[in-house]
């Protein structure tokens, strides 16, 4: 079994969804309930991944670690296939989730009202320049992942979710809104947050 440590509706969600859909026992822990997380993880970040005594940082690494652990048809062993599933999930977790991080640093740092909505506002084009990329993808495919959700798709349906925490308008086209109501009516995404949920009410 699994041990992931998560924030709740954090990037580790994504995690969380992508060991379901490998079918895989996961017991998960909020960071929270740790009295010392930074033993765990010294940069004090979700997702960390336990496997058998081993522990596994970065939502990448760990998202490439599990897919390329267990039979699954989200990365292709070989070839063009396997080499875009990994592009577009480094295109989620190395460039859109940190387009969203900006919004959060926004709102934790900057105290002027004034120039806090211009940096929302400037972040928020930024990460609506991002989708637009996305709904170039999905012109010709209704996933990142070709006619199945990928853990790609999975990722950015996760942080898609973080815009409305905050005063921002993000532009999604509708071939991208049409991916990310798929993903969240998936059995294993709706079961990730319903883990999650459990848990805090514990
Ligand atoms: N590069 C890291 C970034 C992870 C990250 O930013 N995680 C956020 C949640 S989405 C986090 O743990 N923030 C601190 C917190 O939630 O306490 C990764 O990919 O694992």
């Amino acid at each position: 079994m699994y041990t992931l440590y998560y924030s709740p509706g954090a990037c580790s969600l994504a995690t969380q969804v992508v060991i379901h859909e490998l079918g895989q026992a996961v017991e998960i822990i909020d960071k929270q309930q740790v009295s010392d997380f930074s033993v765990i993880n010294p940069a004090g970040m979700v997702p960390v991944l336990v496997d058998n005594g081993k522990t596994l940082l970065e939502g990448a690494a760990v998202m490439l670690y599990l897919l390329n652990k267990h039979q699954n048809t989200m990365l292709p062993a070989t070839g063009r296939g396997r080499e875009q599933a990994i592009q577009n999930i480094m295109f989620a977790n190395a460039t859109m989730h940190p387009a969203y991080n900006r919004l959060f640093f926004i709102a934790q740092h900057i105290t002027d009202e004034k120039t806090k909505q211009l940096a929302f506002d400037a972040a928020a084009q930024a990460i609506t320049g991002l989708w637009e990329i996305v709904e170039q993808q999905l012109a010709t495919q209704d996933f990142l992942g070709g006619d199945q959700p990928c853990a790609a798709d999975i990722m950015l349906t996760v942080y898609s979710r973080w815009g409305a925490s905050f005063p921002v308008k993000i532009s999604l086209g509708q071939s991208t809104k049409k991916m990310l109501n798929v993903v969240q009516a998936m059995a294993s995404f709706k079961r990730a947050i319903d883990a999650e949920q459990r848990q805090s009410a514990a």
